[in-house]
């Protein structure tokens, strides 16, 4: 697909779509449930109607109306029915190893799998602990990978679990198997990571504590059906804020965008970048104001990652028009996502003439590099593909020819749209 290029003046008001980690969990929470839970500003994306594919295998009713999605809750996880079939989750990373530990606990066996991005990252991240508290599971060949088969017919029992990694959904995986155990679970994070699980089981009507770096939870609690409004997600926000950043004389607004501390790590950067950025804040989300602006490169690293780990992408190509260097350390974990991001943000960048080395945990970027047309693909990784839209709008000269430009559709599918209707 040929990307728009050279562009100046862009401006507008975008509402993004909704938070696609508070949309899987919706459905989640939605299904083990009492009751029917009425899901608005959901998602429509593939990563999220995924998981309401594997729901309704499960034996969930689930309606997509015009402007909500109705989830009929079956009353908790003994409710969920016997899959007739695999559980296929297409690229999404979340609906899998969210899924294992909602069926760890569960009567019946069931097959979980994906396409060949899924079928590369790693899930015995999830299977360990999960066997700890007294799973089954079986990974492809023995070496960690989908497809996955649960066993059925387990008793769980509660855990105390360091974690290795930095991961939202190795924690998430535990918090669904920790429910159906006896007793009481304890989590200890190697870093922060979103809380949105933990937030969930709060409006269901569930009882969880947090506390720094632990989380606690008890098993055999009662859910009830609720209104979800699900916020834009600001990982979707991030390639407009950095569209408004960069492009010269330019301003966008974004409306209604989710403002949980543990995802804002990208608001943050720009502000120390020296970016001009606005933010209004009610509870849960905000309206955020960025104008064209002058960048400093810096150091990314630490307790920062997790809270922008998706954002990293862009963050890059921010970086390439900064003044001087910026490094980004500690973020190991984003060559386990759906391509290898460190290798491909900095392929991809360098063909189009930024100066960016990839490291074992990072990159290093010497920003001022101004952009040229090239061949560039996805690989397959929605975000990679619209950090390179968002790249190819300060393209002066030539042409930017994407290849599978179709995956951005994971988690925004109409995001060449919304460029479009910034032009002119
Ligand atoms: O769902 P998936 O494919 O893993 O999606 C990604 C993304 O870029 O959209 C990661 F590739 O987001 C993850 C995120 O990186 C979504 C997520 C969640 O909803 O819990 C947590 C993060 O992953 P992790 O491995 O750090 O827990």
């Amino acid at each position: 697909m040929k990307l728009i290029t050279n562009q100046t003046g862009l401006k507008g008001i975008i509402e993004v779509p909704g938070d696609k980690s508070i949309s899987h969990r919706s459905i989640m929470f939605g299904a083990l449930a009492e009751g029917k839970t009425r899901i608005h500003h959901f998602l429509e994306a593939e990563d999220c109607l995924s998981t309401i594919d594997v729901f309704q295998k499960l034996g969930v009713k689930i309606e997509r109306l015009d402007s909500e999605v109705v989830v009929h809750g079956v009353g908790g996880f003994q409710g969920l029915k016997r899959p007739m079939s695999d559980l296929y989750v297409g690229n999404s990373g979340t609906t899998i190893r969210l899924l294992m530990g909602i069926l760890a606990g569960a009567s019946f066996d069931a097959v979980l799998t994906g396409d060949d991005s899924i079928q590369k990252r790693p899930m015995n991240r999830v299977s360990k602990p999960l066997e700890q508290m007294g799973a089954r599971i079986e990974t492809k060949d023995n070496a960690g990978f989908a497809p996955v088969r649960l066993h059925g017919g387990n008793q769980l029992s509660s855990i105390h679990y360091e974690m290795p990694v930095a991961s939202a959904q190795v924690k998430s995986a535990i918090l669904f198997a920790a429910l159906q155990a006896d007793g009481e679970t304890v989590i200890h994070e190697k870093e922060k990571t979103r809380n949105h699980t933990e937030e969930m089981i709060r409006l269901f009507g569930g009882e969880i504590h947090e506390e720094g770096l632990t989380v606690r939870l008890s098993g055999n609690q009662r859910f009830t059906g609720q209104e979800v409004l699900v916020p834009g997600d600001i990982s979707s926000a991030a390639f407009f804020i950095a569209l408004g950043l960069l492009v010269p004389d330019s301003s966008v607004c974004l409306t209604n965008v989710g403002l949980n501390p543990t995802r804002t790590g990208i608001l943050d950067v720009v502000e120390a970048m020296g970016g001009k950025l606005t933010k209004e804040a009610s509870t849960f989300s905000g309206t955020i104001q960025v104008e064209t602006s002058n960048l400093q490169g810096m150091t990314i690293e630490g307790a920062l990652i997790p809270r922008l780990i998706d954002e990293l992408p862009i963050i890059a190509l921010l970086a390439t028009q900064a003044e001087g260097e910026t490094i980004i350390r500690d973020a190991e974990e984003l060559k386990v996502k759906e391509t290898n991001r460190i290798d491909a943000v900095a392929k991809e960048l360098a063909k189009m003439g930024a100066d960016i080395t990839p490291t074992e945990d990072g990159l290093i970027i010497r920003g001022k590099t101004p952009l040229h047309g090239a061949k560039v693909t996805s690989y397959g990784d929605h975000r990679i593909g619209m950090m390179l839209q968002i790249a190819a709008l300060l393209v002066k000269e030539g042409e930017v020819e994407l290849e599978k430009a179709e995956a951005v559709a994971v988690s925004y599918p109409n995001f060449f749209e919304v460029i479009k209707s910034l032009i002119g």
